[in-house]
């Protein structure tokens, strides 16, 4: 147990992993403080049916060691959620990470002691520790959204959220299973439950977009070429939009002025390739309405062929100015053909919310609804829900509630004014979820990590966000966010799914310039930040 170390990291998923081994390799001291009794972080979490991750297994992979890269074998294109915790755990174990990592242990309080320039943490086990520098590596979707239903717990069956799914899986057997939710978690989990249980019935409150995965095996020879030259695979991925996708067919070109054939051949393409790679049919998709929505005809017309009945189908199809890319796409193995197997209902939630659970099951428009177990897709509360639950206080016992009460204010998406000495790995105001988490997370555990090396080498011992510097940024993020469609719908990155959260757009649009921007700033000695 160590109760006073250099740098104090919250969280052991990808983020905390990487960043103790940085820590380490600075040469400083490191304890980790993980609320789950394993590493993994979302992975560890998320262990729903069908789980799987959106970005393809040979990207969404750690890049900083070379040996790594090269002797993990992945067994399929997209990977699914117990092969990547299995993935981590050989991380923890090759870098001897556990060592460091306290387990079953939740950080509740984090303050700032003005005195002696050092942050005082404490832990739902007891346990206190004090450190120079503190990292929240708590990820961007840690907080399960559970909505207040009223009568929930009245009940008597099971309730489930995906996001908190028991480690010894569910058996659905015969079972009358209820789900509500259809972003990605419900539309990932729905063909595996409805393969497994007796009678399932959906509630949507919005149809999605849904872009087929074409899963499967990995591709040996496409493997083979990848690690023929990681390296540079790694760095074709790094200066895309988005940090991945580079070997993905992205077409540098706005779609207007092509032929309404020619365009939709290159949809079909796109389509064919799956996954994300639909969304970089053209280069003007998420910035011009009227090419959005030659992408989202396309989409519509794929879920009428697929769905055999029409009113199921008409339910299941986003309205026509629906943009797509809007919400996260949801990447999906026969998703909307499941919705062709007799035992398999959709409710519209819409216009009827979910009225009340009742002991037997839930209520809505009028209608009861009998089930043994539901399942709630219900997503989380992303992005800040997890900083803000933790009790941070920095400078004159300022809450960080207080700080964020009309939304994230920080700079770079790393410091927040007030707060020194205090990182977020993939905060709010970074590109983060809109890119591969994990070229992000790498990212900015090499800044920070540089960050801590640069204090050390000047004798300096605080860094924090200058708070003029900090308005800008969060300025500069509203305003790319506004040069594109992503505010045109209720989102999580706006924190539109949680009721009360202040609607404002979270993470920064454009890595690879973000990536820029943070080497420029650290290269003019951390400008817009002030060191003590
Ligand atoms: P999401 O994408 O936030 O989806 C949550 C779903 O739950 C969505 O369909 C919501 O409808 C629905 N929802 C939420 N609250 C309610 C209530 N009260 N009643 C009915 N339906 C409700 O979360 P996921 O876990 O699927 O995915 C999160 C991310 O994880 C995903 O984007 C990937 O990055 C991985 P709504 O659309 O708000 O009308």
């Amino acid at each position: 147990m160590n109760d006073e170390v250099d740098v104090l990291i919250v969280g052991a998923g990808f983020g905390g992993m990487y960043m103790l081994h940085k820590v380490r390799e600075l040469g400083l001291s490191a304890q980790v403080f993980e609320a789950g009794d394993g590493v993994g972080g979302t992975w560890y979490w998320n262990r729903y049916p069908g789980a799987r991750c959106d970005v393809e297994s040979l990207e969404y992979s750690y890049s900083f060691d070379a040996e790594l890269q090269q002797e993990w074998k992945w067994s399929e294109r997209y990977t699914s959620q117990p092969e990547i915790l299995e993935y981590a755990n050989h991380v923890a174990d090759r870098f001897d990470l556990r060592r460091d990592i306290e387990f079953s242990t939740r950080v509740e309080h984090t303050h700032w002691n003005e005195a002696t320039n050092r942050w005082g943490v404490s832990t739902d086990t007891g346990r206190t520790c004090s450190a120079q520098f503190v990292v929240m590596a708590t990820g961007c979707l840690s907080s399960a959204n559970v909505p207040d239903f009223p009568g929930i717990d009245d009940f008597a069956g099971e309730v489930y959220h995906t996001g908190r799914w028991p480690h010894e899986g569910v058996d659905f057997a015969g079972k009358r299973v209820g789900v509500i939710g259809t972003g990605s978690s419900g539309i990932q989990s729905i063909p595996v439950i409805a393969e497994q249980c007796a009678d399932l019935t959906v509630f949507q409150r919005t149809p999605n977009y849904s872009i087929p995965a074409h899963n499967g095996s990995i591709d040996s020879q496409y493997e083979a070429e990848v690690k023929a030259d990681y390296a540079e695979f790694r760095d074709e991925n790094r200066q895309m939009n988005g940090g991945f996708g580079a070997r993905s067919g992205f077409h540098d070109e706005p779609s207007i002025g092509y032929a309404e054939e020619e365009r939709r051949a290159r949809f079909e393409q796109q389509w064919q390739r799956g996954g994300f790679a639909f969304m970089r049919a053209f280069n003007d998709l998420m910035i011009d309405d009227t090419s959005n929505a030659t992408a989202r005809a396309f989409v519509r017309d794929k879920i009428a062929a697929v769905v055999d009945d029409p009113e199921t189908a008409a339910l299941l199809t986003p309205v026509p100015t629906q943009v797509i890319g809007c919400k996260r796409i949801c990447l999906d193995t026969y998703y909307f053909e499941t919705y062709n197997h007799d035992h398999v209902h959709l409710v519209d939630v819409s216009t009827a919310p979910i009225e009340t659970f009742t002991p037997t099951g839930l209520r809505t428009g009028g209608v009861e609804y009998d089930f043994d177990c539901v399942v709630l897709a219900t997503g989380f509360d992303a992005m800040t829900g997890t900083l803000t639950r933790i009790d941070i206080r920095g400078v004159d016992d300022e809450a960080l509630t207080d700080a964020w009460s009309a939304g994230p204010v920080n700079y770079l998406g790393l410091q927040v004014p007030g707060f020194p000495n205090l990182f977020t790995i993939t905060g709010p105001g970074s590109p983060s979820v809109l890119t591969n988490m994990i070229v992000a997370i790498e990212h900015h555990v090499e800044w920070i990590s540089d960050c801590i090396e640069h204090l050390a080498a000047t004798g300096l011992s605080t860094i924090s966000a200058a708070p003029d510097a900090a308005a800008t940024w969060v300025d500069h993020v509203n305003d790319v966010a506004d040069m594109t469609l992503m505010p045109t719908c209720n989102s999580w990155y706006l924190g539109a799914n949680i009721p009360g959260k202040t609607r404002v757009f979270m993470p920064l649009i454009g890595f690879p310039p973000y990536a820029e921007k943070c080497t420029e700033v650290a290269q003019a000695g951390y400008e817009g930040f002030i060191l003590a």
